[in-house]
């Protein structure tokens, strides 16, 4: 049974506390700790060789090092995150560079409107170019005052809140801009296109099988 299946098989919780209604996306249990997911090993990386791409539709193909992303401007964002594996965790924040201050100094212009985001180890999710824009989608260095940890994608992140958490690739390394919206790695195997908690967006429809020890959950915080 792959993921997807998985999930659609999981008693679904019923969220009955009114005043969590607007906050708490239906099908979703409320968590204090930080569940850790991801596929393949946690990378190591060193900060003086590390590197992050912008390249595909755009008209300069750019790459930056960390430096360069510390030296951008810094913000603060606290937001709650809605895992499709039915965990949200509310008020996590994080700091970094807003993606959308990012290609900014970036000075790099896409003429794509959707994005692969690409990270270790070959994972990618794909998200339109509009969503990575807004307010509070975050390249994040930090939680809760501490550099990230490891497992939660040091040395960068990409923290985009108001879509299920797969989209926010830890271990960014790139962003491929593209004329026309294709699918990512969990897109490709049985999850939704788009990923909106509130919609409930959650699967393709398609069923795709992929090994079931890729997707259970490794630790916590
Ligand atoms: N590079 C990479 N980023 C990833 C993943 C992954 O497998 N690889 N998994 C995604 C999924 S499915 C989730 S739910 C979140 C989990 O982030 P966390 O471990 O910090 O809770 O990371 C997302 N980003
Ligand atoms: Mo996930």
């Amino acid at each position: 049974m792959n993921k997807a299946e998985k999930i659609k098989k999981m008693k679904v919780p019923v969220n009955d506390n009114p005043e969590l209604a607007s906050r708490l996306p239906q099908g979703q249990v409320l968590t204090e700790r930080f569940p850790i997911l991801h596929e393949g090993e946690i990378p190591t990386y060193d900060l003086d060789t590390w590197t992050l791409k912008l390249f595909g539709e755009v008209e300069e193909e750019k790459v930056f090092k960390y430096a360069d992303i510390l030296a951008m401007p810094q913000t603060s964002v606290t937001c709650d995150i809605h895992c499709v594996t039915r965990w949200s965790r509310f008020d996590n924040t994080f700091q970094g560079v807003l993606f959308k201050d990012f290609l900014e100094a970036a000075g790099v212009n896409p003429t794509g409107k959707y994005v692969m985001v690409h990270g270790d180890q070959d994972y990618t999710a794909n998200v339109p170019l509009e969503d990575l824009l807004r307010d509070d989608c975050l390249l994040a260095h930090t939680f809760d005052g501490k550099p990230l940890s490891a497992k939660h994608g040091w040395p960068l992140r990409l923290v985009l809140p108001h879509l299920y958490f797969w989209k926010s690739v830890k271990w960014v390394q790139g962003f491929q801009f593209m004329k026309e919206n294709q699918p990512g790695f969990w897109e490709q195997n049985g999850f939704h296109l788009n990923g909106d908690p509130f919609k409930e967006e959650r699967f393709s429809g398609e069923d795709l099988p992929i090994p079931e020890d890729e997707w259970e959950h490794k630790d916590y915080d």
